[in-house]
C-alpha cells in the first residue's frame, strides 16, 4: 500500500494561552478521583458515546486501534457481572492476595463486595484485541496492544472526568468471566472494567496526596 499524507491542521496558541491552557488542564485533571460510591442517577447514552469515541482517538501500534469498548446499562448483565466479579474477589481477599497487597489496600477500605457494579448506571468494559481477524477469517497481528489499550483507557478516564462524570478503574481478577458474559470473540481479552456515573450523595474518597514534582520528574537540561 503506498503511503498517503495530508496536511496536519495545527492549531497554534500564543505562549500565554499555552501556559494558561496547560495550567487549567492540570488543575482540572488533578481533581479526578476514583470513586466507589455511585448514585443511581442515569447518564445519557450520548455522553457515554462521546467519551468512548474520545478514548478511541488514542494512538495505537500501527494505528490498529486494538480495542472494543462494551457499554453496559442492562441491569441483568450488570447483575451477572457483579455476581461473577464478587465470586473472584471473595477468593482474592480470602487467600489469593498476599499480606503485603492486603496491607497496601487498607487505605482504600475495599473488600470483595462490589455493589457499584449494579448501582452505577453504566459499566464500560474495555477489551484488548490480542490479534485481529480480517474479512477472510485470517489472523492479523496487532502491535503494542497493552500500551495502546492503556493509552486509550487514560484518555477515556480523562474524558469521563471532563464530562462531569466519575469512574472507577476496577480490576477483578481473573477477568475472563467478562469475555463469557459479554459473549466476546476469542481474540478479545478483558482489560479494564470501568463503572461510570455520578457520585452518591455525600460520597467520600480516601485522603490521599499525589507525588510532588521532585519525586516524579528527573530533568536533564
Ligand atoms: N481488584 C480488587 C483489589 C484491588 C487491587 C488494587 I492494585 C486496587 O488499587 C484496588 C483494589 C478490588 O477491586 O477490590
Amino acid at each position: 500500500m503506498s503511503p498517503s499524507f495530508i496536511p496536519y491542521p495545527y492549531k497554534a496558541y500564543s505562549p500565554e494561552e499555552m501556559l494558561d491552557r496547560s495550567a487549567t488542564f492540570f488543575s482540572e485533571t488533578n481533581q479526578r478521583r476514583s470513586l466507589r460510591e455511585f448514585s443511581e442517577r442515569d447518564v445519557p447514552e450520548e455522553l457515554i458515546r462521546n467519551v468512548i469515541m474520545t478514548a478511541s482517538t488514542a494512538p495505537s501500534g500501527a494505528h490498529k486501534q486494538p480495542w472494543t469498548f462494551c457499554a453496559v446499562s442492562d441491569p441483568v448483565i450488570k447483575s451477572a457481572i457483579r455476581g461473577a466479579a464478587e465470586k473472584e474477589e471473595f477468593e482474592n481477599y480470602n487467600g489469593r492476595m498476599s499480606d503485603e497487597w492486603l496491607e497496601d489496600l487498607l487505605p482504600f477500605a475495599t473488600d470483595w463486595k462490589k455493589p457499584f457494579l449494579e448501582i452505577a448506571p453504566w459499566l464500560i468494559i474495555v477489551f484488548k484485541k490480542a490479534y485481529d481477524i480480517n474479512l477472510h477469517g485470517q489472523k492479523k497481528k496487532n502491535y503494542y496492544v497493552n500500551e495502546s489499550v492503556g493509552l486509550a483507557c487514560g484518555v477515556l478516564l480523562t474524558a469521563i472526568h471532563h464530562a462531569g462524570l466519575v469512574s472507577l478503574t476496577h480490576t477483578p481478577s481473573p477477568m475472563n468471566f467478562l469475555q463469557d458474559i459479554l459473549n466476546r470473540p476469542e481474540n478479545e481479552r478483558a482489560f479494564l472494567l470501568i463503572p461510570v456515573g455520578f457520585p452518591a450523595e455525600g460520597a467520600t474518597v480516601p485522603d490521599l496526596s499525589r507525588k510532588p514534582e521532585t519525586e516524579i520528574i528527573q530533568w536533564y537540561r
